[in-house]
């Protein structure tokens, strides 16, 4: 409609432009386009079940702390497994599934990830974060030594794939993958808590690069986070914290 009123030459390109685009999308979609649409089967709880559910979830969820403490007692590969699976079953933008979690046990792996996170850790205490972060961070007392990452039974870290690669060589384009495997992350600590293991989520700054690096992940694979899993030390604090009560977090509209 608006090509009708611009000049024939731009009209021309104008129109190209639509078909060069209209082409583009006229590619196979990354899923199959005769996939099937099956029945949904839910079973239907009470208002009461719904209620006691609710409540215990909120029982589990709210007993998670972050952990700088851990224990370097071992726990079972097949629980990693579980975990990661669970993590697996995020929502993701067009069903692209765009996350790649490497679990590390291995001593050296685990040992050169510490020597990487400390390093760059202790330039981004002493310049990068500048005097405000490091003020506000003080009363939880982290810094840059990071022993829970050669504890910690367990290193679990999670990438984004920016992009995925198509059996016919093409990019696959990974949609909202940064919100995907964020989501996966949550269902990854909440997991790790429901389980009855701790962890600590962790983002370390600057350190992406090298780490992909050394575990010869490919370019597409950006880090976002690390997290150790195993038991909290015997002797573990927390710092004693209180949660925003549900009145300062929900607005409700009936
Ligand atoms: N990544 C650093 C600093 C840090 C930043 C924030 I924001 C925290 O909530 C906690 C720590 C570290 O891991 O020490």
């Amino acid at each position: 409609m608006f090509a009708e009123y611009l000049p024939f030459t731009i009209k021309y390109f104008y129109h190209i432009i639509i078909e060069v685009n209209e082409r583009s999308f006229e590619v196979e979609p990354a899923l199959p386009h005769d996939l099937k649409h099956i029945p949904y089967h839910n079973v239907r709880k009470s208002e009461k079940e719904l209620l006691a559910r609710a409540s215990e979830f909120y029982r589990i969820a709210a007993a998670r702390r972050t952990l700088r403490f851990f224990s370097d007692d071992p726990i079972p590969k097949e629980v990693i497994r579980e975990l990661i699976r669970a993590a697996g079953t995020a929502p993701s933008g067009a069903h692209t599934e765009p996350w790649t979690f490497i679990a590390i046990s291995d001593p050296t792996t685990k040992s050169n990830i510490r020597d990487i996170v400390e390093q760059e850790e202790k330039i981004n205490y002493k310049k990068r974060m500048g005097i405000k972060w490091t003020t506000d961070l003080s009363p939880l007392r982290t810094n840059w030594i990071k022993e829970y990452l050669t504890t910690a039974p367990y290193l679990i870290l999670v990438f984004k794939q920016t992009y995925g690669i198509l059996p016919n060589g093409q990019k696959k384009i990974h949609y909202y993958n940064e919100m995907s495997v964020s989501i996966a992350c949550g269902i990854l600590i909440t997991a790790i808590q429901y389980t009855g293991l701790v962890t600590l989520t962790s983002t370390p700054m600057n350190c992406g690069p090298a780490i992909r690096n050394i575990l010869g992940r490919p370019s597409n694979e950006k880090l976002v986070l690390l997290l150790p899993v195993g038991y909290p030390a015997k002797d573990a604090t927390v710092p004693d914290l209180q949660r925003k009560d549900l009145t300062e977090i929900l607005v409700e509209i009936d």
